[in-house]
């Protein structure tokens, strides 16, 4: 077994998943102000130390992405973010990507960047201790969009990521994300989510990428947020599955997806039905930023220094996750 396949399968193995934890500082202060916290470096690093330091840290959360500037900080007792991470029998993981930009020629759509200089950051973030990295595409729908420049380029820029990841001996996260925005159908997101993932592999493979190194992290199937196509959870378990069946190759560990806006409680549910109906050789489990993280979040904003209350929602959050990832979660537990 090769070495990438060995970390991809320690961050996602017995029910493990991945805590994201990448927001840019764009992002995270935008957190934080609904919570209504200042966002200050220390405050961000307050917050992401406390759940780093959370005991479902060592059961449920394989891995960890940060963020460039969480990488290079030092906690309260003076270590390292990624030292942290490892000592809770964790993963550390940095996100490389520069952001989404809009895209040169097709002006609604986005393209991310960060290829430039690339390969010298790796080397960087290496020594600081990461093991994978992530790199998101993002793409929306609407009766023209995904174009086809949009799902060509970022597919382009998604395989010269990874390849140049593992040149440097880092699993990648490949980040393909339809988003949720939209009134489109599930029937128009599963189509436009296969055609996306297909022309991922075709460049992955095209640019000599090993994909039993790589871990996919892409969106549920599901109807637009302002769609009037209702559907159940549990044929947004069948779409998904039957989506990722037909488009990913088998060689793939594992699938970690992203919550993309769904509740802490459907993410979970989601991926719960999924597990219990996995119909494939994939692992199926989280990559979750704000479902697992908007409790926590919720609940420390009333009181920065209350680490034990912070860490017991977010135990909870983690813990149900993983028995999603096992098919063994329930509401009644859920509830208890
Ligand atoms: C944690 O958020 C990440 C994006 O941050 P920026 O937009 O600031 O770069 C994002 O890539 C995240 O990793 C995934 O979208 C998954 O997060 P959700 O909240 O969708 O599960």
């Amino acid at each position: 077994m090769s070495e990438l396949n060995n970390i991809a399968l320690k961050i996602l193995n017995d029910g493990k998943g991945i805590l994201a934890a990448d927001e840019s500082t764009g992002t995270m202060t935008k957190r934080l102000e609904t919570v209504k916290v200042t966002s200050t470096k220390e405050n961000r690093l307050l917050f992401r130390e406390t759940l780093f330091s959370a005991s479902s840290m060592t059961d449920c959360i394989g891995g960890v992405i940060l963020y460039d500037e969480t990488i290079k900080q030092e906690t309260s007792k003076k270590n390292k973010i990624p030292e942290l991470i490892s000592k809770m029998g964790s993963a550390a993981g940095i996100k490389v990507d520069t952001g989404a930009k809009v895209l040169a020629g097709s002006p609604e759509e986005k393209i991310t960047e960060g290829l430039d200089g690339l390969r010298e950051r790796l080397k960087e973030y290496f020594k600081l201790g990461a093991k994978f990295t992530k790199w998101r595409g993002v793409y929306n729908i609407s009766k023209d969009y995904p174009s086809k420049l949009s799902i060509q380029s970022n597919a382009h820029a998604l395989a010269r990521y990874s390849a140049l990841v593992q040149e440097c001996n880092m699993v990648p996260i490949v980040e393909p994300e339809v988003l949720m925005e939209g009134e489109h159908s599930a029937k128009e997101c599963f189509l436009k989510t296969s055609e996306v993932i297909k022309k991922c592999f075709e460049e992955l493979i095209l640019h000599k990428v090993d994909l039993k190194g790589i871990i996919l992290k892409p969106n549920m199937i599901l109807a637009g947020n302002k769609s009037k196509d209702k559907i159940s959870n549990e044929e947004v378990a069948s779409l998904t599955l039957k989506c990722l069946k037909n488009s990913v190759p088998s060689e793939v560990p594992g699938i970690a997806f992203l919550s993309g806006g769904q509740s802490e409680i459907e993410a979970t549910e989601n991926l719960n039905l999924i597990n219990k109906n996995n119909n494939t050789n994939f692992i199926m489990s989280y990559s979750y930023g704000r479902a697992l993280q908007q409790s926590a979040l919720q609940f420390w904003s009333k009181n920065i220094h209350d680490i034990e209350g912070t860490q017991k929602i977010f135990n909870h959050r983690a813990k149900m996750n993983s028995l999603a990832a096992k098919g063994k979660w329930s509401i009644e537990i859920e509830n208890q």
